[in-house]
């Protein structure tokens, strides 16, 4: 079921449990800001999620509530999740679902990073 984006953070939500290390997750970057681990049901050939150490509930939350530095902090890391996976030479595309049409299921903002192969002009 897609979430409501407007419901205040809860914290038991699946990204904070592998954010705290409750549940595993196969990461493969984390800073200071960001967490990145590979999606458990991929989409495409690459298929990365980035999210943020921050508590966001969305992409809404997160563009209207973060601090600047904490925005840099993430965007950059998502871009460097994307050079250092090899993709930036053939291309990759950024999605983060967000509230009932958008689709999105888990209530902690995520970026999700697709590459690998062509996508197609867009992924449902
Ligand atoms: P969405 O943007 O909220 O619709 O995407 C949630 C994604 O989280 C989806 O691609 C799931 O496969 C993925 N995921 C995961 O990687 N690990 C989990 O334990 C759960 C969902 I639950």
């Amino acid at each position: 079921m897609p979430i409501d984006a407007t419901l205040p953070y809860d914290d038991t939500n699946i990204f904070a449990r592998i954010l705290r290390g409750e549940i595993p997750s196969t990461r493969v970057y984390e800073d200071q800001w960001a967490v990145a681990f590979h999606d458990i049901a991929p989409q495409a050939a690459t298929h990365i999620l980035v999210i943020p150490r921050g508590a966001y509930v969305s992409w809404d939350d997160f563009s209207a509530n973060a601090p600047a530095e904490e925005i840099a902090g993430f965007v950059r890391a998502v871009g460097h999740v994307a050079r250092e996976q090899g993709l930036v030479a053939d291309g990759y595309r950024l999605l983060a679902n967000t509230g009932g049409h958008g689709g999105q299921e888990v209530p902690h903002l995520h970026v999700h990073l697709f590459g690998g192969a062509p996508l197609g002009p867009m992924l449902a």
